[in-house]
């Protein structure tokens, strides 16, 4: 049994020594654990019959899309979850649960990124090759992400069938999946729009976007499930979940940012939202921004998929001063935060809110 969890996830490297000494992992150790576990479950399941081949297909798949990213979104689960409890009793079942809705959120995230990558035409993704560009993968890479999706279900079914909360789980991660294929669909039809005419982009729009494609299952996902866990009713906390799609909203930005301005070495992945010609947080800026000479540069060369093309964008990105634009956007967003949290009355919602706020903020990956 484990008492005062919350502080183990804040704890210093001593305490950590101290807790392995006495047989407590860490979160994340813990965390990694449950992973081989939950894996066996699904590649294993006699349920299914299946060959040694396909299992093994399985399995390669799981290892190669899963478990290889920062695991901030399924590790919040955990976090979020202790916190909530704050006080009483963890047991080391409850535990366990809270890592398979964590892995459920990284399994979700998998799919999400397998398949996002097929559409936008990316070439890596968190330092190896994207899924789909394996040889033996290419499109054949469609079906795996929906297997991926299939396996948080039979997850779910396992572990939370007899709970209470069991129906609120489903709906909630239906609505969730609903939201983020539809954030991806208004993505795609932006870079038509974009591309039929730029001046459509607008910053209302693209916060449509990013909101519904990367914030809800991003940020209030592994919160909600938390919340599920530890007995609470959702529509109790409306407060903090619209505090958390806000953060998401902060993220992707941060992620448009990236894409064009970090090292691919430092994220993971080379950038093609230029290429793309994706309703970015930089092109929505840019254009708010630029005098009608750059506006037509802007206008010629985006989308384009060769080097030169987006050379002019990224040499009309700097004319413009987009990275001091974003400090400044960062500096303010992140005031505002603070301000909301604080303003929570809730101090499980404050601390939560927190937490997630400290990971991203001026986050370089
Ligand atoms: C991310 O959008 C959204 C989802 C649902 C994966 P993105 O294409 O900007 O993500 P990334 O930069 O990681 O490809
Ligand atoms: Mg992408
Ligand atoms: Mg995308
Ligand atoms: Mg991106």
């Amino acid at each position: 049994r484990l008492r005062g969890e919350a502080s183990s996830v804040k704890c210093t490297r001593q305490e950590q020594r101290w807790q392995s000494d006495h047989g407590i992992a860490d979160a994340r150790e813990r965390f990694m654990l449950a992973y081989g576990r939950l894996r066996d479950d699904l590649v294993g399941d006699d349920s299914c019959d299946l060959t040694d081949e396909a299992r093994s297909w399985l399995a390669q798949m799981i290892d190669y899309n899963v478990p290889g990213g920062k695991l901030n979104r399924g590790l919040s689960v955990i976090d979020s979850y202790l916190l909530l409890k704050q006080g009483s009793e963890v047991t080391e079942d409850d535990f366990f649960l809270a890592c398979v809705l964590g892995w459920c959120v990284e399994w979700f995230q998998a799919c999400a990124l397998l398949l996002d990558d097929i559409m936008d035409d990316s070439y890596t993704r968190r330092d190896q090759i994207c899924w789909y560009r394996r040889p033996e993968v290419g499109l054949r890479g469609i079906n795996d992400g929906i297997l991926l999706k299939c396996h948080i279900l039979i997850l779910i079914k396992k572990y939370f069938r007899e709970k209470p909360y069991f129906l609120d789980l489903l709906e909630l991660w239906n609505e969730i999946a609903l939201q983020t294929s539809l954030g991806q669909m208004l993505d795609l039809i932006g870079t038509h729009t974009g591309a039929d005419d730029l001046a459509k982009y607008s910053i209302q729009g693209y916060r449509r976007i990013v909101k519904y494609k990367t914030a809800y299952y991003s940020f209030y996902l592994p919160v909600a499930n938390a919340l599920l866990l530890s007995g609470a009713k959702l529509e109790h906390f409306n407060g903090l979940k619209d505090i958390l799609i806000e953060m998401g909203i902060y993220f992707q930005i941060q992620d448009d940012y990236l894409d064009c301005f970090a090292d691919p070495n430092t994220i993971g992945k080379m950038g093609t939202d230029i290429e793309d010609h994706k309703c970015s947080w930089l092109i929505v800026e840019a254009l708010g921004h630029a005098n009608s000479n750059q506006i037509e540069v802007l206008h010629k060369n985006y989308g384009k998929k060769d080097s030169r093309s987006v050379s002019e964008v990224k040499r009309t990105y700097a004319a413009l001063d987009l990275k001091d634009i974003f400090s400044e956007f960062e500096r303010r967003c992140y005031n505002h935060l603070v301000t909301s949290i604080e303003d929570q009355k809730d101090r499980a919602a404050r601390e939560i809110l927190k937490s997630f706020l400290k990971k991203i903020h001026q986050r370089k990956k």
